[in-house]
């Protein structure tokens, strides 16, 4: 995990990166929180989020913002950025259109104070190299799927290394690969060995966190485990002990 590193020659310098590890490292954990959800309800308001947010600060390092967030919080989602400086927010909209869109795409939502992008890496390297322009003006980064960790993600996983090589041309280094299926991200961290790998489908969806680091994930991305359990602060502060100490 480098925040500078070589993807096919080129060297890639990654201000979204870069602030991660900074955050990450005086925190001591690797955890990104997915918010889609809190307790059963995938809609509430801004003042939920930030007193949320406010309580699990300490133990994660950004927050997902995935789409049933992003719907309801609308235009207060650029506040709630503004006000936790300590983390950094990626956006989960989990871009897969045409380049045209996903860079206008990616453009708003770098407008609207995400630090990263998540674009699908199936699309091919036109649509990630789009995304890419985007974050470089911006000053952020872009994440792109390269595999998915739900049962039914055959399609998807079955094209690894052709996902691979579209990040490898749109020089993307950083990459969504399965807690729920370590040996996927072996194949993606020996395919792309520079790689900064986010790992999803730990708990809830039986990944187990250790597994997916000792295959090569960088950071674990963690959702109901977290926001579904009766005491968010607990269930964040236990993860992040058991799996960093
Ligand atoms: O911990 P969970 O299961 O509640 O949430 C997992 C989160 O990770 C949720 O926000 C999903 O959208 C996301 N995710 C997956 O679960 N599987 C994938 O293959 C990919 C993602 C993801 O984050 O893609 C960017």
């Amino acid at each position: 995990m480098s925040p500078s590193s070589c993807v096919g020659g080129f060297t890639i310098q990654d201000p979204f990166l870069s602030k991660l590890r900074e955050i990450s490292e005086r925190k001591r954990n690797r955890l990104i929180l997915a918010l889609d959800s809190i307790g059963e309800r995938s809609s509430f308001g801004e003042e939920e989020v930030r007193e949320l947010l406010d309580k699990v600060r300490k133990h994660v390092s950004g927050i997902k913002l995935g789409l049933p967030a992003e719907i309801s919080l609308g235009k207060s989602t650029e506040r709630v950025i503004g006000s936790f400086p300590d983390l950094v927010f990626i956006a989960d909209w989990k871009l897969a259109d045409i380049p045209e869109v996903c860079g206008l795409t990616s453009r708003a939502l770098f407008e609207r104070g995400f630090d990263a992008v998540i674009v699908h890496s199936f699309v091919g390297a036109k649509s990630l190299e789009a995304a890419k322009r985007a974050a470089e003006e911006a000053g952020g980064g872009v994440i792109a799927v390269a595999a998915m960790s739900h049962p039914d993600a055959t399609l998807v996983n079955s094209n690894v290394d052709q996902n691979l090589m579209f990040c490898r041309m749109a020089r993307i280094n950083s990459l969504v690969a399965p807690a729920t299926n370590p040996k996927i991200i072996s194949k993606v961290k020996s395919g792309l060995p520079d790689s900064t790998i986010f790992s999803p489908g730990v708990g809830t969806q039986g990944g187990e966190g250790r597994e997916a680091i000792l295959a090569g994930a960088d950071y674990l991305i963690v959702g109901r485990s977290i926001t579904s359990s009766g005491d968010p602060v607990r269930s964040a502060a236990s993860l992040v002990t058991r799996i960093w100490g």
